[in-house]
């Protein structure tokens, strides 16, 4: 738990007396918010008073984890801070796991829960949790505010750890007389002075080891969309030809059909990703950090390999697999830097190996001409992607689904894939949708959800009809927690275990019920129109897509093993 210290604050002009409540709500607005997630309870309600009438957007999520989702997506599409909040007790308790999913995936949020008054803290008051200690180490920073005139450099000094260095969740706890307290005193905060600086000796010695690589690899990290990264990494490949592989998060970072892009590496990666990555003689590791979903069996992952490692949090260089060259700042001005030099000197001799990863990667190519006659999830993901066009962003949940999304789904830039990478938490797809969409209502924002992972929080289908948001759903149901009934069969002799969902609800009932449009595709012939109906269709709109319960995602790197040990499947 971190204080607020007393340098951080410079005395600012008198105003008219506010409650903290108010305050909170003024400064929200100055920092130029423009919607918040949240729900109400009794430790927070003087700030929804104050919400009444001021000029935020307050979206009435139906549970709080829906809030922190929706959130962090908002934050992941618009560039800016999500926004939620929160009662005390089980209110703050249900942000947890969207705060967990921020922290993971570097997510700038600022969480904001009501809290029991001080004088009751720590006296198991009603819905009194301790939301700090619960948090504290899946958060980036948290604040307790211990006065109103504490709230608008709290919140200010909030926004700024918040997307600063390596962006990330950070909860604001106001005790119930802090929102009911008036001042006239407003502290203020003043933004420390960080300027990036960029290592040129790093630098000098990243150049030195491309230029001395036969096989040199880019691995792409979500740092590098977070870190405003991806118009330098795009120049940097086009300046070099150096063939790349994307994490989950980074998806998108160079589009998906781009000559080079070889496509995700890891678990579920393409198979041309993979190999790339065992035969290079050099990765440059941009804002990534070797995840194990990622890596494979670390000891074996990428074995002929130097590293050049550019991140902007010094603690991941070296955290799994030691660097040769450590780049630690700010992603784009150390890959500017890097782009000059390349630039400037011969270009590189790597043709040969530009075309072995090319030809890998059309040897590879998937094939979408499955037999039968039912729905082919991986064709149909890729159609409603092409479909959509470049305004496609995909909000995925958790499962086969949202593997088969990442495989095949076109992705023309890094915001277009919105999923809980690092976490992997069900019940993302519905409320992450929601938040796209509000952050941008221009884009064709389609949720991509299994029906385990929808039923997690099928109660934010209220929250599309309330609003109004055309948000588009593809439900693929497989009868069954998909993922994790492929590795029963694979890894468990096919004992399956509590994995049967065939007592689902009909989904299109569901949806209708919430009075939300909602059609059925259960046949292969029925796709293209179902895409059509899909995208066109006014208002929010479910497609309940049903599929064989026994089709499973490929390739597939079995748990434990090494990157170069792909299964393969019939
Ligand atoms: C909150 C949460 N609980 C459990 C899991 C473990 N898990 C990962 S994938 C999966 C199955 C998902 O099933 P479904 O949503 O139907 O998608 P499918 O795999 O069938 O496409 C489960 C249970 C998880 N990732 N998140």
């Amino acid at each position: 738990m971190i204080l607020m210290t007393a340098a951080a604050f410079k005395p600012s002009a008198e105003t008219a007396p506010q409650s903290g409540a108010r305050l909170l709500v003024s400064t929200l607005e100055r920092l130029g918010v423009e919607v918040v997630f949240g729900y109400p309870g009794g430790a927070i309600m003087p700030v929804y008073d104050a919400l009444a009438g001021s000029k935020l957007k307050h979206i009435l999520v139906r549970h709080e984890q829906g809030a922190a989702f929706s959130a962090d997506a908002y934050a992941r599409k618009s560039g800016k801070v999500g926004v939620c909040m929160a009662t005390s007790g089980p209110g703050a308790t249900n942000l947890v796991t969207g705060i967990a999913n921020a922290m993971m995936d570097s997510v700038p949020i600022v969480c904001i829960t009501g809290n029991v008054a001080q004088g009751l803290m720590g006296t198991d008051a009603f819905q009194e949790i301790d939301i700090l200690g619960v948090t504290l180490p899946i958060v980036k920073h948290s604040i307790l505010v211990r006065s109103a005139a504490e709230v608008p450099a709290a919140i200010e000094e909030a926004f700024h750890i918040a997307r600063s260095g390596r962006p990330g969740p950070v909860l604001v706890d106001l005790p119930k007389d802090v929102q009911f307290e008036t001042t006239a005193d407003d502290y203020g905060f003043s933004i420390p002075n960080e300027a990036p600086r960029v290592d040129h000796d790093a630098i000098a010695a990243a150049e030195a080891a491309i230029r001395a690589a036969k096989k040199p690899l880019v691995y792409i990290g979500g740092g590098v969309k977070i870190g405003g990264a991806t118009g330098a990494l795009r120049a940097f490949v086009a300046a070099t030809g150096i063939p790349q592989v994307s994490t989950l998060n980074a998806l998108g970072t160079i589009p998906t059909d781009a000559p080079g892009m070889l496509g995700m590496l890891g678990m579920h990666g393409t198979r041309a990703a993979n190999h790339a990555v065992q035969d290079s003689d050099l990765l440059i590791v941009v804002g990534a950090r070797f995840d194990d979903r990622a890596t494979g069996k670390l000891a074996e992952f990428a074995p002929n390999a130097r590293i050049v490692h550019f991140d902007i949090d010094a603690s991941e260089v070296g955290k799994l697999r030691s660097a040769n060259v450590a780049v630690v700042g700010e992603l784009r001005e150390g890959v500017e830097a890097l782009t000059a030099r390349m630039r400037s000197g011969a270009a590189l001799n790597i043709q040969a190996w530009a075309d072995d990863c090319a030809g890998a990667a059309k040897a590879g190519a998937h094939r979408y001409d499955a037999p039968g006659e039912g729905v082919y999830a991986p064709a149909l993901l890729k159609e409603i992607s092409e479909a959509a066009g470049d305004d496609f962003i995909a909000a995925c949940d958790v499962g086969q689904h949202q593997m088969w999304a990442a495989m095949h789904c076109r992705f023309a830039k890094p915001e277009a894939h919105i999923t809980s990478g690092g976490l992997g938490a069900m019940g993302f797809g519905l409320p992450a949708g929601i938040g796209a969409k509000l952050a941008d209502p221009s884009a064709t924002v389609v949720t991509i959800a299994g029906d385990g992972g929808f039923m997690m929080n099928i109660q934010e289908l209220a929250t599309l009809k309330r609003y109004g948001i055309p948000l588009k759903i593809v439900l693929i149901d497989n009868s069954s927690l998909g993922l994790v009934r492929q590795w029963q069969e694979l890894f468990f002799a096919e004992n399956y275990s509590e994995i049967d969902l065939s007592d689902n609800p009909d989904f299109v009932k569901v949806a209708e019920a919430f009075g939300i449009e909602a059609f059925r595709i259960d046949r292969r012939d029925q796709v293209s129109d179902g895409i059509q109906r899909l995208l066109a269709a006014d208002g929010p709109c479910l497609a309940h897509v049903v599929i064989d319960p026994r089709d499973n995602v490929w390739p597939l790197v079995p748990p434990g093993k090494s990157n170069a040990e792909m299964m393969e499947g019939s």
